[in-house]
């Protein structure tokens, strides 16, 4: 069969310029951001792959629902259409709003997890885990082995290990184990999928020993898209029966509107269970906002509601992941080291492979980034030693996991967006042996990463100039 080009499910109806930057513009903003890609300007980027969250283009759907916002401060229209979209697409019973997903993490730590109780889940996310620890909680890691290993094409790396819960659970007693912690499309693994085998699985698990689960939905689309893509008895399944079928597993879920429900801003809590509901409305309206608008305008729910139903379309989610993994078979086919395999929201450098030649100590992964950045006016985003933080000693936190994420916004950037990207990437991977390490010169005591500060371990830069090319972005 002859192979047809693919393009994406959406034409352009408003642009927003971009700012082409010099070199040495891109050179003394990354100082004054203390080689942190969180603290440049925006109006200083070229490509901004930061971060899916947040970042989204809505559709002309959106935009014409924002005029419709109910401004009313109690009992908004806006907000019993979101409550119904959530309930139709994700299928719990009780819909609490939260200004995003963090605010819904903060109601749900407090609520569940007694001081000195564990928190198991697989793989740590930043937020959640603050949430957790906050409380009082200990979160433990029971993600498969194989999440940890950047180059295994394992098709399901976001599976909790039964063998690691179960262990869990048999040390310490299920009643030191507030709640299991499920993430679809782990983040930090490099947006790896969950099987729903292991779903079921884990979920079944956990309710023959009383452990509630409760899923983080942040990216719970983007997983269905897998499981319909990967395993076996799935292929036929609409993508919005899937996501039902996940939720239906668990006892409720945190929810960043940021990402899969294609809005700027908005989250939300949902439950099954009436109590807890009823806790977190209390304490929503100490924290967020009523309970009809949790730190949302009337406009954001009436986007976010029309976003949720826009998430589970067929062509939207096909489209969204086929860009990324575009980008990441450029990558893979210049020999570029990155996490396999090609995930839902990203591509993942592995940095550690990259700059082999720095030291963990020298964050290479913060290095990469900050090189990236000076190559072509390209934001990352470090996920590894900054991210990871200290332990409970002090200590910094080296995980197995050293890497730069491009995150892919939906429905924002085009296939050359991707090709400057790839080209950029492949520029640095030539000249990888000519990036200096960072020592971190100032360290905040919560995430660190959004706003630590570093400088070059020798001379003024991350990346010389001399060989750099004056290309198409004006670099
Ligand atoms: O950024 P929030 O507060 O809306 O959501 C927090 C959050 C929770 N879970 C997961 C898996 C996330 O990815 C997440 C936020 N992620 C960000 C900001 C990101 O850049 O990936």
């Amino acid at each position: 069969m002859k192979k047809r080009s693919w393009a994406e499910p959406w034409k352009i109806k408003m642009v927003e310029p971009l700012r082409m930057t010099s070199r040495q513009t891109r050179e003394r903003a990354l100082a004054e951001a203390g080689y942190n890609t969180f603290l440049l300007r925006s109006e200083d980027v070229y490509i901004d792959l930061l971060t899916d969250s947040g970042t989204s283009a809505m559709s002309d759907r959106q935009w014409a629902a924002l005029m419709l916002g109910d401004e009313a401060y109690a009992g908004s229209r806006n907000y019993y259409d979101l409550e119904q979209a959530m309930r139709d697409v994700y299928g719990y019973s009780e819909f609490i709003p939260t200004h995003q997903g963090r605010g819904a993490e903060y109601l749900l730590s407090q609520l569940m997890i007694e001081p000195g109780q564990f928190v198991p889940g697989n793989m740590y996310f930043t937020t959640t885990r603050y949430h957790q620890e906050l409380a009082g909680g200990r979160f433990v890691d029971v993600i498969v082995d194989e999440a940890h290993d950047p180059s295994s094409t394992f098709p399901f790396k976001g599976n909790v290990c039964l063998n690691k819960l179960q262990g869990l659970i048999d040390e310490h007693g299920a009643g030191k184990i507030a709640y299991l912690s499920l993430e679809t499309n782990v983040n930090m693994a490099g947006g790896q999928p969950c099987s729903m085998k292991n779903i079921k699985a884990t979920c079944d698990l956990c309710h023959q020993h009383g452990i509630p689960v409760f899923l983080d939905a942040t990216r719970c689309v983007e997983n269905a898209w897998f499981i319909k893509d990967r395993e076996p008895g799935w292929a036929d399944r609409a993508i919005a029966e899937i996501v039902r079928e996940i939720c239906a597993c668990t006892d409720g879920c945190t929810m960043s509107g940021k990402k899969d429900s294609l809005v700027n801003i908005g989250g939300f809590l949902a439950v099954n269970e009436t109590k807890l509901a009823e806790e977190a409305r209390n304490l929503l309206v100490c924290h967020e906002g009523l309970h009809t608008y949790g730190g949302m305008a009337g406009r954001d729910m009436a986007a976010m509601a029309i976003g949720i139903r826009e998430s589970i379309e067929e062509d939207h989610i096909r489209s969204r992941v086929g860009q990324v993994r575009y980008l990441g078979q450029r990558l893979q086919h210049a020999g570029v080291p990155i996490v396999q395999p090609i995930g839902g929201h990203g591509i993942y450098l592995d940095a550690a492979a990259f700059l082999d030649h720095l030291p963990r100590e020298e964050f290479p992964a913060q290095a990469l980034a900050a090189a990236l950045y000076l190559d072509s006016g390209l934001r990352t985003m470090e996920r590894g030693a900054v991210s990871a933080g200290r332990d409970a000693e002090g200590n910094n936190i080296f995980p197995r996991l050293e890497l730069v994420r491009l995150t892919i916004p939906r429905r924002v950037y085009t296939q050359a967006h991707m090709d400057v990207t790839a080209e950029s990437v492949m520029e640095v991977w030539d000249r990888r042996r000519e990036v200096v390490g960072l020592r971190m010169t100032h360290e905040p005591v919560r995430l660190r990463f959004f706003q630590a500060m570093f400088s070059p371990t020798v001379g003024g830069t991350v990346l010389p100039a001399e060989s750099s090319p004056e290309s198409a972005v004006e670099c």
